[in-house]
């Protein structure tokens, strides 16, 4: 933890109207190290963020995307007439020598977002109204970027989806086995095996051009999208991994966290299980926005991209836990395994209903119901 005075100055490189009063550790990212900065005389207050070098190693590409990104969806807001935008986007902050990021006297990249204010968060979706304003925020951010002027945004993670070099950087890492910790993971192991074929339908489809690449956010675990004091959808957050993607990543991420019954991290695997009310709810508000924009077989394969997902997120954490919890920040012993194991004993239950998604998304999409 870096110390209080270090956050003042680093806050000091960014232009603001106030002046800084104190910063606290904010959020549940497993990401990067971020704080609240409360200020006096100045209308924001503000997120600031130290940099995960070891899960971007290009900070320079990264933060050109996000720059792009949020001028894109603001202009877009503006045209639309929105009001408080700088709620319902981010906005990067510059810093006196007319950057988006800083570095600090030990090297770390720093970067700084106006708080939205107001906001609500979960880890845990509550209820159908708010699984239904997670699918419209998304669907909506989708909607927003497609006409983003070229060039393409960069690669900032690349191959982040790709279940062929997840399986390989599993399989190197089961190798290695640096830690002697595979000899606890048994059953996990066989779980990954006993599906890696069919585990690369999306990517063949995307392969034979079936379905197309479009912007898409990549990470869209619900806490990643702010809802508003009544639980409306407000804004989408955690930019870093916007760029070229197939629309099942961002559904099957919303769902393997909108619709589980219980926290990604959950122990006690009896309570976890896909709600299927909630998944419902969030591909309605989801196709709602996106409905006409989709093509057939994007259509056909949603009911697939959740056990996809879940699937290829279990299998990063594994990863993870082989190479020594370098990558996700974790908060107590073997975590990286548990959340693994919620993660494979969701992908059971996505693959017990799946009869029932594909009936649902049919009936949405052909508005019998
Ligand atoms: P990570 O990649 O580590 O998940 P995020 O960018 O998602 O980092 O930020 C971590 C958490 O901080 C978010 O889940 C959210 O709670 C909070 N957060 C991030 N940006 C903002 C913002 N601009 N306004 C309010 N809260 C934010
Ligand atoms: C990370 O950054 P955060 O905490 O929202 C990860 C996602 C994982 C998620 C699992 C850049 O998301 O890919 O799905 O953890 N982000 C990155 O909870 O790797
Ligand atoms: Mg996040």
């Amino acid at each position: 933890m870096i110390s209080q005075p270090n956050l003042k100055k680093v806050f000091e490189k960014f232009i603001t109207q106030g002046s800084f009063v104190k910063a606290e550790p904010y959020g549940d990212g497993h990401i990067h190290d971020t704080f609240k900065v409360s200020t006096k005389n100045d209308t924001y207050d503000y997120i600031l963020q130290r940099l995960n070098t070891y899960v971007f190693r290009d900070i320079e590409a990264l933060q050109q995307n996000i720059s792009r990104v949020t001028r894109h969806l603001r202009k877009k807001l503006e045209e639309a007439g929105e009001s408080e935008i700088d709620r319902k986007c981010l906005t990067l902050i510059n810093t006196v020598d007319d950057n988006v990021y800083t570095r600090d006297d030990e090297g770390s990249y720093w970067r700084m977002y106006i708080f939205i204010s107001n906001h609500r968060s979960y880890q845990v979706v509550q209820d159908t109204l708010q699984a239904f304003q997670g699918g419209k925020a998304i669907g909506r951010f989708q909607a927003l970027l497609a006409d983003m002027p070229s060039p393409p945004l960069n690669e900032t993670i690349p191959y982040f989806h790709n279940i062929e070099n997840r399986l390989l950087l599993f399989h190197n890492a089961l190798e290695k086995d640096i830690y002697g910790r595979a000899v606890n993971m048994k059953e996990e192991i066989k779980f990954v095996e006993s599906r890696q074929e069919e585990m690369k339908t999306i990517l063949r489809l995307g392969k034979e051009g079936k379905i197309p690449l479009r912007i898409t956010h990549n990470d869209t675990k619900f806490n990643n999208i702010l809802l508003d004091q009544n639980d409306k959808a407000l804004c989408v957050i955690d930019l870093d991994t916007v760029m070229p993607g197939y629309v099942h990543y961002d559904f099957g991420d919303a769902i393997r966290t909108a619709a589980n019954s219980a926290a990604e991290d959950e122990k006690d695997l009896d309570k976890i299980f896909m709600n299927i009310e909630l998944y419902e709810a969030y591909a309605r508000g989801y196709l709602e926005e996106l409905k006409e924009v989709l093509n057939p077989v994007e259509k056909e394969y949603l009911p697939y991209a959740p056990a996809l997902i879940t699937y290829t997120i279990g299998l990063r954490f594994l990863t993870d836990h082989l190479d020594g919890d370098k990558y996700f920040k974790t908060h107590r012993k073997n975590h990286n395994l548990d959340r693994a194991r919620t993660q494979f004993r969701l992908v059971r239950s996505n693959e017990e209903q799946i009869e029932n998604m594909k009936k649902i998304i049919a009936d949405i999409c052909s508005g019998t119901n």
